[in-house]
């Protein structure tokens, strides 16, 4: 082991200075994890999928990671394949106490799937993903990430094709593998062409439920979609007074919704 020491550190060293050499994703957002990850952003800005979906056609071609004791790692994926995604999401799927990192994975050929990275020993890799859509161009835009049914387990939801399909998902992620919880048919969480990813919340009812907050098509109303035995149910569904067009927040009491329309209206919307 003393032979080969020195030469892991120096590989790790090399594997640092990557990921601090790499360029980040010029419209990209750096998140923060709450575990052994403390950073993740993208990296690799790159054109080879001419698809746009998020407001320019550049796309990243890596993953990078800062721990929460400094050290940095890099994912960086094979040609025929971007992230198509502004950010990637740290977060413990699987209540182990380490992050997982959650990102959209685009295969230049078959188009958008839900992908997880984690760590295998000191390797940054894939770990789970959905099945790729199967086309180029189509899309799918992650929601929120949390315990929706308060099982204890968190659900990854997304939004699969939210310009046509606009098909509302929720996934578990257990013993490297993802598994479909539910799904739904009509409601979307992005605009096609926009930067905005991020218009939907986490939100506690007046009855005490948990509910995932989203726009319905159109962006012109706000459903409150509650989780139960493996189904989502739709218990409201609000008007916005306008399309919504900014992120969707929860206030700091938690009791409304805060986001604003077109042309410029800013709207708080009582929570049902
Ligand atoms: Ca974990
Ligand atoms: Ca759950």
């Amino acid at each position: 082991m003393k032979l080969f020491a020195p030469v892991i550190a120096a590989l790790l060293l090399a594997g640092q200075a990557n990921a601090l050499a790499a360029e980040r994703l010029p419209d990209g957002v750096v998140s923060k994890g709450s575990n052994d990850i403390a950073e993740a952003w993208l990296t690799r800005p790159t054109t080879r999928y001419a698809h746009g979906i998020l407001g320019d056609a550049i796309e990243a071609g890596g993953l990078a990671v800062k721990m929460s004791d400094g050290r940095l790692f890099e994912h960086v994926l094979p040609a025929g394949y971007v992230f198509e995604d502004r950010r990637a999401r740290p977060v413990d799927l699987d209540g182990d106490g380490r992050d997982e990192i959650v990102v959209v994975l685009a295969s230049v050929t078959a188009g958008a799937a839900l992908a997880v990275y984690g760590f295998v020993g000191a390797e940054l890799s894939l770990q789970a993903k959905t099945p790729h859509i199967g086309r180029p161009n189509r899309w799918l835009n992650p929601a929120e990430i949390a315990d929706l049914d308060g099982d204890g387990r968190v659900e990854i939801t997304a939004v699969w094709t939210p310009h046509l399909g606009r098909v509302l998902q929720a996934w578990h992620y257990a013993d490297g593998k993802l598994n479909q919880v539910a799904r739904i048919q009509g409601y979307s969480n992005h605009a096609i062409g926009s930067p905005v990813q991020d218009l939907t919340e986490v939100v506690q009812l007046s009855d005490g439920r948990r509910a995932l907050a989203i726009p319905t098509p159109g962006y012109e109303k706000i459903a409150f979609m509650v989780l139960q035995g493996g189904t989502f149910a739709e218990v409201a569904r609000i008007p916005a007074g306008g399309r919504i067009i900014t992120a969707v927040r929860s206030s700091k009491n938690g009791r409304k919704l805060e986001f604003a329309t077109y042309p410029k209206t800013f709207v708080t919307m009582s929570i049902p």
